[in-house]
């Protein structure tokens, strides 16, 4: 018998390499792990009990920690696959080139907040816009402020845009979201300059080379925050999100839909539709119930 000590703070896991994963305890420490059979599939972000066996110190996760949130992909047979757990934020990236994709930025914000998470909006390359583009796009953010979301403004060549959204991400695990060349990869070199020297320290840990290209990677941040980054995440669509999603994740119709004469009213055609009235009398941005509208009409059926 191998005698076997179960540790007893919980450890992150920062990336899933299928047979065994890598763990970053509180002190910093990386190590390969492997889960028992009884240990669901592991992904980046998840928090697990670990067990060290005495002679050789080979770690094993006996416990998956019950998971906050959990951004999933269906896989190739239509099944729901985790991508990477315990994100509280998704970061919205936008920016022109390639045009700031409205739609789509809502339909992100309907899927976080179906996912158990916040948003944050980040208007990226400041620096290609006019003026009168400036002042759009800063009343354009305002309308998501004052629905209680983060919206900040950025250039990536900027030290202190940099440094503004780095406060921005304290005490947050946030996944970058949006649309291809809104300057993903480039926010991701800015704010993890040693990112290199990080999956190196992963890949010397445990074994395992670096996959910067397929493997999702969980990196602490300064402050507490936590960056997860992976192809997979970045390339994280919003297809599946049912009617339900679509009418509780626009945050001012789902409060106004309170008033409505029915309560199943989907604010379209209905008789004493309080939010149409709030769309009329302004008080719900025209743009966001068109938005609204098409993402209804995209999920139906
Ligand atoms: N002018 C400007 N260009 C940027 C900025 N951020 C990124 N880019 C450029 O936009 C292009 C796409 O960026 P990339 O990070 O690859 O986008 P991704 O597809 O979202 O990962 C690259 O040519 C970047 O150099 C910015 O703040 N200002
Ligand atoms: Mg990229
Ligand atoms: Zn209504």
């Amino acid at each position: 018998m191998t005698e076997s000590v179960i540790l007893t703070e919980p450890v992150r896991v920062v990336a899933n390499f299928g047979a065994a994963v890598a763990v970053l305890s509180k002190d910093g420490v990386i190590r390969r792990a492997s889960p028992l059979s009884r240990v669901p599939q592991l992904v980046a972000g998840d928090l697990v009990f670990c067990e060290a066996e005495k002679n050789t110190q080979q770690l094993r996760v006996v416990e998956l920690i019950e998971r906050k949130t959990q951004l999933a992909r269906p896989d190739r047979r239509g099944q729901s696959k985790p991508l990477a757990s315990n994100i509280s934020h998704l970061a919205i990236v936008c920016a022109k080139p390639p045009g700031i994709d409205q739609l789509l930025i809502d339909q992100f914000c309907v899927a976080a907040d179906a996912a158990g998470m916040g948003a944050i909006i980040v208007l990226n390359k400041t620096d290609l816009l006019d003026d009168v583009e400036v002042a759009q796009a800063e009343q354009w953010l305002a309308c998501y402020r004052q629905l209680g979301y983060s919206a900040i403004s950025i250039n990536t060549r900027s030290k202190p845009a940099i440094a503004l959204l780095l406060e921005e991400l304290e005490r947050k695990s946030v996944a970058l979201v949006g649309a291809s060349g809104v300057g993903k990869s480039s926010i991701v070199q800015q704010i993890l300059p040693d990112l290199e020297i990080r999956t190196g320290a992963i890949s010397a840990a445990t074994g395992f080379g670096a996959h910067t290209t397929t493997v999702t990677y969980w990196y602490n941040l300064p402050g507490e925050g936590a960056l997860i980054d992976s192809p997979g995440v970045r390339q994280f669509t919003v297809a599946h999100l049912s009617v339900a999603d679509v009418r509780s994740g626009f945050i001012e119709i789902e409060e106004y839909g309170h008033n409505c004469r029915f309560s199943n009213c989907i604010h379209t055609v209905e008789p004493n539709c309080a939010v149409r009235e709030a769309v009329g009398q302004g008080n719900i941005a025209a743009w966001r119930y068109e938005n609204y509208k098409k993402l209804l009409e995209s999920c139906a059926g």
